[in-house]
Order: structure tokens, then C-alpha cells, then sequence
């Protein structure tokens, strides 16, 4: 299998995070940002990473491509349990690539840019919390977003880097969070796929907070 991916896209790094979980060797073509890789231009017609090759077959859409990976390695725990608890995990997935990435991305662009101002922190707190409200909910009292490690916290993981990265916090009400957010970094994978470099971010501030 060959992966197509950019180390800081959210949507790639799920995949890698899965595939590393799952034990499933690839072969990665990195792409940068900003980019536009010929192979990625042909293989989807988005012209967006991750695109995953396996055999004859092309994949674009990360959800798409983990639900596959699912499928065909089903010996896996990443999309297990009852329907219902299939059923939310696929739910926390979902609102993890629509909702709460298009709440960060547009701040985690300005930093990267070196535009975020006083407004954008404000309003971008704000958001954050109302997200962190509702996932703390979620959470409950289990250690992970699903019956165990799954789909929704391969999702969730790259969420939170790039929230705590780019400068926003989890402070002293989100303990449930933390402690699942700390549970995850103590997993193999977690290291395995980390970006190596965040654009915009000074590598000490990333040290600090990682
Ligand atoms: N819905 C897509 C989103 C993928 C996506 O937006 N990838 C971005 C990087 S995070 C990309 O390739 N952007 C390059 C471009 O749009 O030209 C997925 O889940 O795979």
C-alpha cells in the first residue's frame, strides 16, 4: 500500500495513526504545504491528501480510507463493538473532520500566518470550550471515545495537537479530556506520527506543550 499524505494534515495523520495502530506497513509520500503533487492532481479529482493506493485500487477521503482500512483488517479494535457503539464512533469521527475542524482551521491558518490578533484568541476560546463542553459529555467516564481505542480517537488526536500546538489550552475544567488526551500520547502510535515540524510554530513552544 502507498499513502499520499501531508505529516500536518489532520486527515492524513489519522490515517497514519490508524494504519500504525492496526500494524499495517505503508509506503508514505510525504507532500508539502502548499503543494500540489502531480500524482495527488491525478489519482483525485479534490487534488487533496491523504490519497491511499492499494493494488488496483485508489482511495481519496480519509474517512473514507479508514472505513476501508477497517474493513479489511477487521482483526483491529479501531471499529468494534455493538452497533450503537459503531454507530458513535462513526458520529465522533464525522464531528471531528466537519464540525470541529472548521471551528480550529481558520485560526490555526492566521497563527500559521502570523495573523491571529486579540479578537480571533477571544473568539476562538469561546468556540473551543463550547466543543470541549460537549466532548467532555461524550467522554463520559470511559477512558476513549469508543468501547476502546478506535476510529474516533484516531480522529480526535490530531484535533487537540494542532488546538494545544497552535496555542490553546485545555485548563483546569477539562480533566476528563486531559487525562484521555495523556492516555493517547502514552500509546506507541502517538510518537510514530507526530508531525516532526509544525509551520508557523517555534519548535520550543512545541516541546513545551507536547
Ligand atoms: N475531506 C477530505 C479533506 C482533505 C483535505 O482537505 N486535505 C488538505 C490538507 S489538510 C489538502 O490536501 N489540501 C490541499 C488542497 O486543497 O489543495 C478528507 O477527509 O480526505
Amino acid at each position: 500500500m502507498k499513502l499520499y499524505h501531508r505529516p500536518d494534515c489532520p486527515f492524513c495523520w489519522k490515517v497514519r495513526l490508524f494504519l500504525r495502530e492496526a500494524g499495517v506497513e505503508v509506503s508514505e509520500i510525504s507532500v508539502k504545504l502548499g503543494e500540489k503533487h502531480p500524482d495527488v492532481v491525478a489519482l483525485n479529482p479534490n487534488g487533496t491528501v491523504p490519497v491511499l493506493i492499494d493494488g488496483d485500487m485508489v482511495l481519496w477521503e480519509s474517512a473514507v480510507i479508514v472505513e476501508y482500512l477497517a474493513d479489511k483488517f477487521p482483526e483491529t479494535s479501531l471499529m468494534t463493538g455493538t452497533p450503537e457503539q459503531r454507530a458513535k464512533i462513526r458520529q465522533i469521527h464525522s464531528y471531528s473532520d466537519n464540525r470541529l475542524g472548521k471551528i480550529l482551521f481558520p485560526y490555526i491558518k492566521q497563527v500559521r500566518d502570523g495573523k491571529a490578533d486579540g479578537d480571533l484568541q477571544h473568539t476562538i476560546d469561546k468556540a473551543w470550550q463550547a466543543e470541549l463542553d460537549m466532548l467532555t459529555l461524550q467522554l463520559g467516564d470511559q477512558d476513549y471515545f469508543g468501547p476502546d481505542f478506535s476510529v474516533a480517537d484516531c480522529a480526535l488526536i490530531p484535533r487537540f495537537t494542532l488546538a494545544l500546538v497552535y496555542g490553546l489550552t485545555l485548563g483546569k475544567t477539562y480533566g476528563k479530556l486531559k487525562n484521555w488526551f495523556e492516555r493517547c500520547k502514552r500509546r506507541s502510535s502517538f510518537a510514530t506520527v507526530l508531525p516532526a515540524s509544525f509551520p508557523g510554530i517555534d519548535e520550543m513552544i512545541k516541546l513545551e506543550i507536547l
